[in-house]
């Protein structure tokens, strides 16, 4: 809309338009009752002024219609842009299912961010044009907030917890990538650049990286490292429950209620498995918090994720064996 004006950022993702139009909505209201109200406190004071210096005001009957009309229409109004704002504040949150996810660990102060690939970041992160793009976010310290103003996206990343955003960028292009939340003495300089690039291009970086193992491949690794696969067979015949499948299911707790299967659900089963316990199994998983970190963590999960079907028979029984 007004990317000429200086002042306004460019606007390089599908979410710019939107957010643009309920800002200059929100933006033309303020201006327009500030307006009218200027406009009726001068208009009255001349009209009602006092005349005579013996003048009385006049005495005032109530006026239910007039009331009812002045609250009627600003309510009406205030909802427009409760239902608007929230519309696109969920739009904002929810990541298309097919997103391509990038998973961004915030620490005082860079941003570490990881192709699930393996390709690893920081303070950078290139992106293909024209796909969404889902950022799954933590931070190993304190709060952060991850913004690119260009996208009109940006949200708080907490220690403890996953948040989401996602995007999908319009135009190729380098565009800056800030912390909005203060957090510390270098907080200013927590910035980076987003950089999108052309489908084929992307592919061409991707390739020419140093990763040696994709996420979930580290995550298998770590997953003999710490020893989860001798409780954790995909039979589901160690003490722990097969992890096969798990992702995105419904898993049954010992007090009998039902919680899906996100990554806040492994996070939490991985680093305090106290928390919640399955059903029908003894809490005897050890508790990895402290053990793992954030990186750590999210290539677990990128493991089990990848365990979402099970695999063929073959496959199973030889895991099977007594190769450890
Ligand atoms: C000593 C055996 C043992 C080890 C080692 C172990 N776990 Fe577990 N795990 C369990 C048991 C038992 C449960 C079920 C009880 C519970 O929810 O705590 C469980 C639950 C889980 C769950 C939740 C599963 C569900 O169905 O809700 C996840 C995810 C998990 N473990 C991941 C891991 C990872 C990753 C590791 C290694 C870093 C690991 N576990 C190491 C025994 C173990
Ligand atoms: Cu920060």
């Amino acid at each position: 809309m007004l990317t000429r004006l200086p002042l306004f950022p460019e606007s390089a993702s599908t979410m710019a338009g939107r957010v643009d139009a309920l800002f200059f909505f929100l933006l033309g209201f303020s201006v327009l009752l500030s307006l009218l109200i200027f406009i009726l406190i001068i208009g009255f004071s001349i009209k009602y002024r006092r005349r005579a210096s013996n003048e009385i005001g006049a005495s005032i009957g109530g006026s239910l219609r007039l009331e009812t009309l002045w609250i009627v229409i600003p309510f009406l109004l205030s909802m427009v842009m409760f239902a608007w704002g929230a519309d696109l504040y969920i739009s904002i949150r929810q990541p298309p299912p097919q997103a391509l996810e990038i998973f961004v660990v915030a620490k005082q102060w860079m941003w570490k961010l990881q192709h699930p690939e393996g390709q690893m970041e920081i303070n950078e992160l290139h992106v293909p044009l024209g796909r969404d793009i889902q950022l799954t976010m933590t931070s190993e310290d304190v709060i952060h907030d991850f913004f690119v103003p260009a996208f009109r996206v940006k949200a708080d990343v907490l220690p403890g917890r996953y948040t989401t955003i996602w995007f999908h960028a319009t135009k190729p292009g380098r565009y800056h990538l800030f912390c909005a939340q203060y957090c510390g003495t270098n907080h200013a300089q927590m910035g980076g650049w987003v950089e999108v690039m052309e489908p084929a291009a992307f592919e061409f970086w991707l390739a020419g990286g140093t990763a040696e193992e994709s996420m979930a491949e580290a995550g298998a690794r770590l997953f003999q490292q710490f020893a989860c696969a001798n409780c954790h067979r995909p039979s589901g015949q160690g003490r722990g429950p097969s992890l096969v499948g798990l992702y995105g299911s419904q898993v049954r707790l010992q007090e009998g209620e039902t919680v899906l299967v996100d990554n806040d659900y492994l996070r939490e089963s991985i680093l305090t498995p106290r928390a919640k316990i399955a059903a029908g199994y003894e809490p005897v998983m050890p508790v990895f918090q402290g053990l793992v970190n954030e990186q750590q963590v999210l290539q677990l999960i990128a493991y089990i994720k990848s365990l979402a079907s099970p695999p063929p028979v073959a496959e199973q029984q030889r895991s099977e064996l007594p190769s450890q």
